[in-house]
Formats: C-alpha cells, sequence, structure tokens
C-alpha cells in the first residue's frame, strides 16, 4: 500500500509506485490526504484509521509512506495498523533497492555507509534520551546507548577509508586510460532517461572492464526495464568513434528528493561523472516541459558544482514525440540545455549527431611531428605513439624516422620527452 501527505494541491503517487516496484514490492493499494503534517501520525488520525481499513482489506503486508516520517511517527503509524505489517518510508525504500543491487564492494560499502547514516542521529537520540532519565545508583542505559553510538561512528569511518582507498584507485585507473589516449565519456541523468539503452547504442562491441564486476547492463543483448535504478554500479565501455578512443561510463541515475546524507554516501559512485573529460547529461524528453525543467536544474546543480568537464545535454525518446513538440520544449528550456542534441537511443535516430558532437566537445588534442634517428629506441617510441595517438604519417628516410600524429596534449608532451632521451644510431 502506498501513502502520501501533500500540504496542498494533489499528491502524486507515480514515482513512489516505480520506487515500491523497483524494490520487489506489488503496489495493491494507495491513499492520500491533502492537509498540513499531524506530528504524532504524519497524517490526520482518522486517515490512518482509513489506512488500517484498506491495509485490511487489500490484506497488504507493507506501508510504503512517500514523505520523510520521523521515528516516533513510524511508530505510531505501525502501532495503528494490524500486527506485523511493515512501516517504510521513501528513503528506506530507497536503500532496499540499493541493498538488493550492490553487486560490488563499493556499491555494498555505499549502502551501509547511507544505512549507518541514517541509523547516527536515531542513535543519538536515544541515547540523550536515555542520558536524562539516568537516575543514580542505576547503571543506566544511557552508558549502553552511547556506546552503540560510538560504536556506529567507528564503523562510518572504517568505511569511509576503504572507499576512498577504492577511489584513489579508481582516479589512478581513469589516468592510466587517459594515458592511453582514451577520452572519458560519462552518462549522468535522472533514473529511467535512458542512460544504459545509449550506452548500448554507442558502445563498440570491445568490453574494456576487467575490474568493475560484470553488469546485467554489459549485456548487449540485455533489455532496459522500465524501472527506477536499473543501474547502480558504473559500467564502462569503448565507444565507437570516427577519430577518438573514448570510454564511456554508464552510472546510477539522479533521483528526486533525495537527503544528503544519501547523496554524499553515494558520491564516490558519481566520481566518474565528476572526473569525466565529457559529461552526456541525458533527459527525458517525452516527461512534461515542467518536469523536464525541474530535473535539469537538480541535475546541473549537482554537476556544475562538482564536474571539471563540459556538459551536452541530450534529449532522448524522442520516437515518442510527437511532430513539432521537440522543437517546442528545445525552445523552451533553451536557457537551461542550450545547444542539446536529440536522440532516441531505441530507434537510434540522432546518434550519428550525438557521436560527431562528443568528438567536437572533447578537449582539443595536439598536433606533433617527431623526427627521430632509426634504432631500436626510436621504434619502440614509435609504437608508443600509435598506442597513445593517432598518427597521420610515419616516413623514413636518411636514416631517419618521422612520425607525425594527433594526441591529446599529455600524450605529446611524453611523446617528446621521450624523443629527448633516444639517442642516435652508432
Ligand atoms: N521510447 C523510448 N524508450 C526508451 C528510449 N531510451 C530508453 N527507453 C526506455 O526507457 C526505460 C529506461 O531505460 P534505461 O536505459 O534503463 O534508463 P537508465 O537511465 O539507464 O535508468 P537507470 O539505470 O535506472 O538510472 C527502458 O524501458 C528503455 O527501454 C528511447 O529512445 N525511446
Ligand atoms: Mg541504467
Amino acid at each position: 500500500m502506498v501513502a502520501k501527505r501533500v500540504d496542498a494541491g494533489d499528491a502524486d503517487l507515480t514515482e513512489i509506485r516505480r520506487l515500491a516496484a523497483a524494490a520487489g514490492y506489488d503496489v495493491v493499494g494507495e491513499l492520500t490526504q491533502t492537509r498540513t503534517e499531524d506530528a504524532a501520525f504524519m497524517f490526520g488520525e482518522g486517515k490512518v484509521a482509513t489506512l488500517r481499513d484498506r491495509v485490511l482489506a487489500a490484506d497488504a503486508d507493507c506501508v510504503v509512506v512517500d514523505n520523510d516520517l520521523g521515528p516516533y511517527q513510524t511508530f505510531n503509524v505501525g502501532g495503528v495498523l494490524p500486527e506485523g505489517v511493515a512501516v517504510v518510508d521513501r528513503f528506506t525504500l530507497i536503500l532496499e533497492i540499493f541493498g538488493q543491487r550492490a553487486n560490488t564492494r563499493k556499491a555494498q560499502l555505499q549502502v551501509e555507509l547511507a544505512e549507518l547514516r541514517y541509523e547516527l542521529p536515531r542513535a543519538e537520540a536515544k541515547a540523550s534520551l536515555a542520558k536524562r532519565d539516568e537516575r543514580p545508583g542505576f547503571m543506566g542505559l544511557g552508558e549502553y546507548d552511547e556506546s552503540v553510538e560510538r560504536d556506529i561512528k567507528r564503523q562510518i569511518s572504517e568505511i569511509r577509508d576503504e572507499l576512498s582507498s577504492i577511489a584513489k584507485k579508481e582516479q589512478a585507473r581513469r589516468e592510466q586510460r587517459r594515458d592511453s589516449g582514451f577520452d572519458l565519456v560519462a552518462l549522468a541523468g535522472y533514473t529511467n532517461a535512458g542512460k544504459s539503452t545509449l550506452m548500448r547504442r554507442l558502445a563498440a562491441e570491445l568490453d574494456v572492464d576487467e575490474n568493475e564486476g560484470r553488469h546485467p547492463d554489459l549485456d548487449r543483448t540485455a533489455e532496459s526495464q522500465d524501472m527506477l535504478f536499473t543501474t547502480l554500479g558504473t559500467t564502462t565501455r569503448r565507444a565507437a568513434m570516427d577519430r577518438r578512443d573514448v570510454l564511456l561510463t554508464d552510472t546510477v541515475g539522479f533521483i528526486a528528493d533525495l537527503p544528503h546524507w544519501l547523496v554524499e554516501s553515494f558520491e564516490s559512485t558519481l566520481d566518474s561523472v565528476y572526473r569525466a573529460d565529457l559529461v552526456l547529461l541525458v533527459v527525458d524528453a517525452s516527461e512534461s516541459v515542467e518536469t523536464m525543467r525541474e530535473k535539469l536544474v537538480t541535475s546541473h546543480d549537482t554537476l556544475y558544482e562538482r564536474a571539471e568537464a563540459p556538459i551536452v545535454t541530450v534529449f532522448n525518446k524522442v520516437d515518442r514525440l510527437a511532430p513539432g513538440e521537440l522543437a517546442d520544449k528545445q525552445a523552451a528550456l533553451s536557457g537551461l540545455a542550450p545547444n542539446s542534441v536529440a536522440v532516441s537511443a531505441r530507434t537510434g535516430a540522432g546518434v550519428a549527431e550525438l557521436r560527431d558532437r562528443v568528438e567536437a566537445e572533447l578537449p582539443d588534442w595536439e598536433r606533433e611531428r617527431l623526427l627521430l634517428p632509426v634504432s631500436d629506441e626510436a621504434m619502440s617510441l614509435v609504437s608508443w605513439v600509435y598506442d597513445h595517438a593517432h598518427v597521420d604519417e610515419e616516413s623514413y628516410a636518411d636514416d631517419h624516422v618521422a612520425v607525425s600524429f594527433e594526441a591529446r596534449p599529455s600524450v605529446v608532451a611524453k611523446a617528446r620527452a621521450k624523443a629527448a632521451e633516444v639517442t642516435p644510431a652508432q
């Protein structure tokens, strides 16, 4: 049973229904209320009685409340509901989904961190309550709760340490990939925007990701599901481009109204977005202009603050639009998404234009021509250049080899340094 209270207007249950479905629940009924928050029950007390009746009639096992329930409210609502019926709020529901899908060490750590951060203020509240009730001469509960609190804090700091060492390894791997001549492009956007579908469109056959663990999204034949948070970990694949070697990374989608502790817990998953050379911000263009606007604003808040790379907005699902609708939406949102690219990841429409756009937006490469005396060292440098750059021409004359190529500035600098060390043939 899903339930939601709003201060004014009509409560929209679309998203909470989809979240519940993503967590594996079968939604059998709903309840909404428009009124100010009740301190004890969130809903009005009469409404909670109605909720109880509906739960009984539908034989539901769980009530999912799309509001930020305090511990006290959770307890009170649970007390009115039939025995054994669980009360879950939006955040615990999201944590449940993440917990189910966490299939790498990193994802598991992030879920654990989020859970601990959720518990911490509750443990703190309990400890200070217990302390107040402590009477002299008794071994008060306060001591016990304080140790629980300390324990949570210790676990949080251990998980943070482990996550930061994973983050360091990932950063080193990104640098290694850049040194090998790859540009790193990341897909970002709300959950269900079509990131994974687009990834499969852009991807070449070659799968480069030995280390990130198998992910169902890697499977070319895998159908994207119309479900929230299909992708939780990151997946990286080589993209098929004309000129540049691009590695594309798909990652967890954004979602509205997440508390900061939850977002922060998943921060390191978004590192691949923050540290990319280019970000493709995918939006579902079949949604209303209002929804698109809200999502664009939130995405920009998240990205502009942290991302170092240029951002290209991709309007996806254009196959679902009526004639003229795309132009209207692009015009209405031109302030937030100037020069957006329109595609259908499903049909492939616009994907060629997107490829061109990616190549145009990637940081410029430099041209260089090296003239080397022919030697073994020189030949191994030439083959290094082939591995890390795009060679335009290689020619031999008078015991010299000339190689002209294009590469990212750091690669050009490295090639020059190596060339300076090449000793002339005897
Ligand atoms: N009609 C249409 N549907 C699309 C298109 N692209 C994706 N979809 C559908 O949208 C749903 C979500 O697609 P995904 O690619 O899983 O979305 P995602 O952004 O990876 O979602 P998360 O992994 O949950 O963040 C699926 O049902 C897709 O089949 C498109 O261009 N047109
Ligand atoms: Mg996905």
